[in-house]
């Protein structure tokens, strides 16, 4: 079975519709087909500034919605970044054969620090994409399903494991990001230029998972949509309202054309209602099934644990491998 891996930051008290809709359903459906891998990245998550109190927090958080999202942890292996000592131990030598150049080539840094200026941001996150490819690789990923925002850092992936393969020889299986075009960008609900993001949305743009389903309804009801009251996909002229069938379609798993004609000369209130509703039945079992995950500690952290064992299953012999072939006499 081809081999999947995928990791999401524990940057906020909730995942947002973007995260789910690009990335984390597609990680459910790929269990049933594939050897999966899915972490937490606390290690990504301290590149900027956080508390580690609510860091912790985050953390549990962030594998209960994996879970209450579908993923199985008897079919696929769900652990924390940091649990298992390989992804760091990797990224290092992945930094001794990435140039300078090429790292700062990467778009997510400069959007991140597009604000404070990259003086100020952390080598940490100047380093990230670098982690990222340890991340995947040290699992030797066939496949890797993310939004279209890390498409690049997949492609410096490849490029890092054929470089490596090339002087070290063959070692690294080189991954392909997986990435549904349907829903590989979800936009902001206030400013549908932008992608909806933990870090840059503004409180009405974005739709957690965890909110209160009333007010998400309330985010959807007051959406920006555009000039005109014709409910069509047309990413170009008619941004907000692309982005709301997008969400809609997902959810649904109806067809855009289906909706555009459903809607046909009704206007947008209607449709934004009926959205609106579409979403409420999507979080509040969401919600409740992560908070009953939340409810047992223990047993969240014992699911992690055995995934961490598992996972370092296949780690440590990929990195003794590597640390072979760098020439690194073999350890105690
Ligand atoms: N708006 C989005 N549309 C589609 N996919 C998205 N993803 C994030 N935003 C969108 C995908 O979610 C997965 C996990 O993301 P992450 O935790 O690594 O964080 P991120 O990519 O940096 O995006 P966030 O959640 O918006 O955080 P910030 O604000 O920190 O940038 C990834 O597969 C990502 O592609």
């Amino acid at each position: 079975r081809p081999r999947v891996l995928s990791g999401i930051q524990p940057t906020a008290d909730s995942f947002h519709f973007g995260n789910y809709l690009g990335a984390l359903r597609q990680w459910v459906a790929l269990q049933d087909d594939h050897d999966a891998f899915y972490c937490v990245v606390d290690l990504h998550a301290i590149t900027v500034e956080y508390d580690p109190k609510a860091l912790r927090d985050r953390t549990r958080r962030s594998a209960a919605q994996l879970l209450a999202a579908g993923i199985d942890p008897e079919r696929s292996t769900l652990f924390v970044q940091s649990h298992v000592p390989e992804h760091a131990q990797l990224a290092w030598v992945m930094s001794c054969i990435t140039g300078m150049g090429e790292a700062g080539r990467m778009t997510q840094f400069k959007d991140k620090t597009a604000k404070g200026g990259a003086d100020r941001a952390t080598v940490g996150l100047f380093t990230y994409p670098i982690l990222q490819a340890a991340d995947i690789l040290v699992y030797q990923a066939d496949r890797v399903p993310v939004g279209e925002d890390q498409r690049q850092h997949v492609e410096l992936t490849r490029d890092l494991a054929q470089r490596f393969n090339h002087r070290f020889g063959k070692t690294f299986r080189l991954p392909e990001p997986y990435i549904v075009k349907e829903t590989a960008k979800i936009f902001d609900l206030q400013d549908p230029s932008s992608k909806m993001s933990k870090s840059g949305s503004s409180p009405a743009g974005i739709i957690d998972l965890l909110d209160d389903p009333k007010a998400s309804a309330k985010k959807i009801r007051s959406a920006v949509t555009d000039s005109g009251r014709d409910v069509i996909f047309d990413q170009e002229n008619k941004p907000g309202v692309a982005n709301l069938l997008t969400i809609y379609s997902a959810l649904t798993g109806r067809k855009i054309s289906e909706l555009e004609d459903e809607y046909a000369g009704r206007g947008y209130g209607d449709f934004k209602k009926d959205l609106a509703d579409v979403v409420v039945e999507f979080v509040t079992p969401f919600r409740e099934k992560t908070l009953t995950y939340l409810d047992d500690k223990a047993q969240l952290d014992a699911i992690l644990a055995r995934g961490a064992e598992r996972a370092r299953a296949v780690t440590e012999p990929t990195l003794a491998r590597v640390y072979d072939r760098l020439g690194f006499v073999t350890g105690p």
